[in-house]
């Protein structure tokens, strides 16, 4: 099949999973291939994040950047060839002239960028995952959402995410079969505890009204146990503090401490306790995204023994992430495409990461939709991990079960710890 243009690009406004409206992105090309993509959308935003357009009205839909998109976007990009990624995505770069996408908007820039990668898959008749594989895919561990608070829930909890790490799992679907069960284990137990279990956050993990982050991390413990896993060794937790979001000039500001904050070497101390007591092997955003010296701190001291992710830290931008790595912040970074707003910009991050020895967790966001695209980045960039939500709700599932279609072709699986 020989080379193909793009022919026409078509946009429009959909809904994402909260109902608010996104920006969906069709490409065609001269061999009547064609591909689509829906862009999503955080709520635990970073503040050094590409920006994300939004109309200025009450309605805050995003029919600027659909505009953008048909009116500047498109007619830039017609005639060229599909698979040429990396100068598509330069040319809208260029087109847009600003360090963080603020012109046209990262979430026109990325609709386009990859639409463009699916159309140019479909031009060459292959599954996503494999068009972009350059040889190191595999299927990725899931760490899941279990317990939502933060941002992302009604509860008082203040970490965020509370989520499972199935680290004893031998293959992608071992992992899955063993996440539900603990799923469903945790709902029963905050059933028989009297908490609303059917009441879930964002991300489909439970958003029960739990008096403590201590009595979150508790039952999520039990209910590995529950589910016949032995924690610390077939199963761990990863917690997503988002910890910009508790963080004022003052400190931290935990609920359970009232007015007082804590400042970050205190923040640690009780951090530490929890690693103590449990089986804790990830966090993300512990610290604040500009609070460099705790971070430093932070790598310094738990570095060796925890992966330590940096999401609204690096917001998946290189500088940031070269800062990192010059100065000893973090191991990992969670790569998020909407936060940079191309492709090849979000496949470099991942490569620089590699080269470094950071680990790479592909990550949704909070707002998401149908569209699986994530699913096929995390098998192709052979990333390790993936971070899509809980094991409810369908924008979440999309991914998970695209990842069992994959896994029909290319079984190969990292487990925990081999990147
Ligand atoms: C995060 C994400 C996903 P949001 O903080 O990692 O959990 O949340 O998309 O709201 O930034
Ligand atoms: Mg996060």
């Amino acid at each position: 099949m020989g080379e193909s243009v793009i022919q026409r690009i078509h946009a429009r406004e959909v809904l994402d999973s909260r109902g608010r409206h996104t920006v969906e992105v069709e490409v065609h090309t001269s061999n009547s291939a064609w591909g689509r993509a829906i862009v999503p959308s955080g709520a635990s935003t970073g503040r050094h994040e590409a920006v994300e357009l939004r109309d200025p009205d009450s309605r805050a839909g995003v029919r600027q950047a659909v505009a953008n998109v048909l009116h500047l976007l498109a007619p830039a990009l017609l005639g060229q060839q599909v698979t040429a990624q990396r100068d598509l995505d330069r040319r809208m770069l260029a087109l847009d002239g600003t360090p963080n996408k603020s012109r046209l908007g990262a979430n026109a820039i990325l609709g386009v960028s990859l639409a463009c990668a699916h159309a140019a898959a479909a031009s060459r008749g292959q599954p996503l995952w494999q068009y972009l594989d350059r040889g190191s895919a595999c299927l990725p561990l899931p760490m899941v959402n279990m317990i939502s608070g933060g941002l992302h829930a009604g509860g008082n909890l203040d970490v965020q995410d509370f989520l499972l790490l199935p680290i004893g799992a031998r293959s992608y679907s071992e992992a899955l079969e063993m996440t539900i069960l603990v799923y469903r284990a945790l709902g029963r137990l905050l059933r028989a505890l009297g908490y609303e279990s059917a009441l879930v956050g964002d991300e489909g993990g439970y958003g029960p009204k739990l008096p403590s982050n201590e009595m979150a991390l508790d039952c999520l413990v039990q209910a590995m146990r529950q589910a016949g896993l032995q924690p610390g060794r077939d199963a761990a937790i990863a917690l997503d503090v988002a910890a910009s979001h508790l963080y004022s000039s003052q400190g931290y500001h935990l609920r359970e401490l009232g007015e007082h904050p804590m400042g970050s070497e205190q923040w640690l101390e009780h951090l530490a306790d929890w690693i103590r007591t449990y089986p804790i092997l990830s966090i993300e955003d512990a610290l604040a995204e500009d609070d460099w010296a705790g971070w430093r701190e932070l790598t310094s001291r738990f570095g060796k023994q925890l992966q330590l992710v940096g999401d609204d830290l690096f917001v998946t931008h290189p500088q940031r992430l070269q800062r990192g790595i010059d100065e000893g912040v973090a191991n990992a970074v969670l790569v998020k495409v909407n936060q940079i707003g191309t492709l090849t910009e979000a496949l470099d991050v991942v490569e620089q990461a590699r080269q470094a020895g950071y680990r790479c967790v592909v990550s949704a966001r909070s707002g998401e939709t149908e569209d699986p695209t994530l699913a096929d980045l995390a098998v192709a960039t052979g990333a390790g991990q993936i971070k899509i939500g809980s094991v409810a709700r369908s924008e979440r599932l999309a991914k998970y079960n695209q990842l069992l279609r994959i896994e029909e072709t290319l079984p190969r699986f990292a487990p925990w710890g081999t990147n």
